[in-house]
């Protein structure tokens, strides 16, 4: 397995609707298990393609080491009110900012087997889960900030930016065992 790259604010790959996954080949499954490792290693609960400049329409989370690989999801149904939290994002660091979304929502996803099944989250889960299917729509959460926020956070962005030339946010190593997962296998 190994760490990507992650693609951050000006890279078009981030704005880029994705492609829906037509064939589970061994090369999705190793994108699958870097972008788990590539997740950990930024210290994310989720991770898009888009987010290491893919177009699959493909997506990990692993919330309180509850994990899932997202192909194809889509929501089939949303409840309950809708709740303000605070999100960032792997793509935008050190900018945050309040999020109005359901609290609960119901997915329809293919695992990296092949199968469908249906998952339901709410709280950090649900959250999670639609911030990364907005991603596979290029859809980040400064869009729903209010444009005064937004403005704020777009300039707070200009400065930063700087720290990732080409658009990339080089991710370090893990110092070991720092953030083990039961299943992950051993390298
Ligand atoms: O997709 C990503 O950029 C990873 C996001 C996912 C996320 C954003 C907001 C709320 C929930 C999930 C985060 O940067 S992962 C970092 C993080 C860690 C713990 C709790 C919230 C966010
Ligand atoms: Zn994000």
């Amino acid at each position: 397995m190994s760490i990507l790259d992650i693609r951050v604010l000006g890279d078009p790959v981030l704005r880029k609707p994705t492609k829906p996954v037509t064939k589970i080949t061994d090369e999705l499954r190793k994108l699958i298990a870097d972008m788990f490792e590539t997740m950990y290693a930024a210290e994310g609960i989720g991770l898009a393609a888009p987010q290491v400049g893919r177009t699959e329409r493909l997506a990990v989370v692993d919330v309180e080491g509850a994990r899932h690989v997202l192909i194809n999801p889509a929501i089939v149904s949303t409840e309950g009110e809708k709740e303000k939290a605070e999100e960032g994002c792997l793509s935008i660091p050190d900018i945050y900012g309040d999020v109005e979304r359901p609290a609960t929502v119901t997915i329809l996803a293919t695992d990296e087997n092949g199968k469908e099944y249906e998952a339901t989250g709410s709280e950090l889960l649900g959250r999670c889960i639609q911030h990364e299917i907005d991603h596979l729509d290029g859809k980040l959460f400064i869009d729903y900030l209010s444009p005064l926020k937004r403005k704020a956070a777009m300039s707070k962005w200009e400065k930063a930016k700087a720290d990732y030339p080409g658009s990339i946010r080089k991710v370090r190593a893990e110092v070991k065992g720092e953030h083990h997962h039961p299943n992950e296998t051993e390298m």
